[in-house]
C-alpha cells in the first residue's frame, strides 16, 4: 500500500516582506488562500492542513553583529530562525509542506529546515529555483542590500551570514543540487560567483533555444539518477509580467503561461517533489487578484491537475521509502 502521509499536505503562511524593496508581500499569505489554494489540493484529492501563519513575536534577538550590507538583518533572521524549526518538524512529520510567502528570504529557513531532513534520512535534497532573477548575492557582492537576493546563496553555504541561524543546525546544499530556472536578470559580481560555483542555470535564452519540457527533463533526470527528491521554490517573478503583474521585481520576457503549466505537469509526473516555496506575491501590486489565481493554478498542474487522465500511471506519486 502506497505511503498514506505522502497524500497530506502541510501549509504554512509566512508573511514577511522586508526582505524585498517593495512592502506588501505579507498579504501574499491571504491572497493565495482568497485564491482558493485549500479548495483546489483538497479537490485533487489531498488531506490539507493548514497551520496559519507563523509568527515571530516570541522570537527573542540574537547579539552577533549584523553584516552592514543585508537590510533588515536581524529581523530577518528572526523569520529564519522560526520558519528553519518549524519546516524541519513539518518535513519530518511526512506531510509536503507548502510555504505561502512573504518574500524570497523565506526560503532561507524553509529550505534549511527542510534540508536538514533530507539530510538525515539520506536523499539528497534538490532545489529548482523558479525565478527571473539568481538571488546569489552575499553580503559582498550585493547592490540593493535587499536579503531576498541573497536567499540561494546562503542555501548553497556561502559566506557572509554565517550567524543567520543562531543555534538553528544549517544544512547548506551543495551547489550541484542548485538548478536555477527561467533567470533572466544577474548582477555582474553574482555571475561571477554562479561561475565559479558551476551552478546550473537555465536562462530564458536556453528556454527559448532548447524549450521548457527539455531543460526540466534534465534536471528531473539528474534528481532520479542520483535517487533525490525535489524541493520547488517558486518566485511569481519566475512568469512574465504580463500573466503576473503582482510582483515588485517584474522582469520582461519571463515563462509563459503554457511553458509554466508545462514546467509543473512534468515536475507532477515526475512524483520527485517534496515541498514547495510560493513566494514574492505582492497583493497590493496585483491586478483584482490575476497573479494570485495564476499562481493557485500552477500549483493545482504541480500537484496533478489535468485537463485529460493521461493513460501513464507516473502521474501518481510514487513512494520509494
Ligand atoms: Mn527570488
Amino acid at each position: 500500500m502506497a505511503d498514506a502521509s505522502l497524500k497530506k499536505i502541510a501549509i504554512l503562511g509566512a508573511p514577511i516582506d522586508i526582505g524585498a524593496s517593495q512592502r506588501g508581500t505579507l498579504m501574499g499569505p491571504a491572497a493565495l488562500r482568497t485564491a482558493g489554494l485549500l479548495t483546489l489540493l483538497d479537490g485533487l484529492g489531498f488531506e490539507v492542513n493548514d497551520y496559519g501563519d507563523i509568527a515571530i513575536g516570541d522570537v527573542a534577538d540574537l547579539a552577533d553583529p549584523p553584516p552592514d550590507t543585508a537590510r533588515h538583518y536581524r529581523e530577518i533572521q528572526r523569520w529564519s530562525r522560526a520558519l528553519s524549526a518549524r519546516s524541519y518538524e513539518l518535513a519530518r512529520s511526512g506531510a509536503i509542506p507548502i510555504y505561502l510567502g512573504g518574500d524570497h528570504t523565506l526560503s532561507m529557513g524553509s529550505v534549511n529546515g527542510i534540508a536538514r531532513h533530507w539530510h538525515e534520512s539520506g536523499r539528497e535534497l534538490f532545489v529548482l529555483w523558479l525565478d527571473a532573477h539568481a538571488d546569489y548575492n552575499t553580503p559582498a557582492t550585493t547592490i540593493s542590500g535587499n536579503m531576498h537576493g541573497m536567499s540561494a546563496a546562503f542555501l548553497c553555504g556561502e559566506p557572509g551570514l554565517d550567524g543567520l541561524l543562531g543555534g538553528e543546525p544549517r544544512a547548506p546544499i551543495e551547489p550541484d543540487q542548485l538548478e536555477l530556472f527561467g533567470t533572466r536578470s544577474i548582477d555582474k559580481l553574482e555571475k561571477d560567483l554562479l561561475r565559479e560555483r558551476r551552478i546550473s542555470v537555465a536562462d530564458m535564452r536556453q528556454i527559448d533555444e532548447f524549450g521548457v519540457g527539455v531543460l526540466i527533463r534534465r534536471v528531473i533526470d539528474k534528481v532520479k539518477a542520483r535517487g533525490g527528491v525535489l524541493h520547488v521554490s517558486f518566485d511569481v517573478d519566475f512568469l512574465d509580467p504580463s500573466l503576473a503583474p503582482g510582483v515588485g521585481t517584474t522582469v520582461p520576457g519571463g515563462a509563459t503561461y503554457r511553458e509554466a503549466h508545462l514546467v509543473m505537469e512534468m515536475l507532477h509526473d515526475s512524483g520527485l517533489v517534496r515541498s514547495v516555496d510560493i513566494v514574492e506575491l505582492n497583493p497590493f501590486l496585483d491586478e483584482r487578484g490575476r497573479t494570485a489565481r495564476t499562481a493557485v493554478e500552477l500549483i493545482g498542474s504541480l500537484f496533478g491537475q489535468q485537463i485529460t487522465d493521461r493513460p501513464t500511471p507516473s502521474n501518481a506519486i510514487e513512494p520509494d521509502g
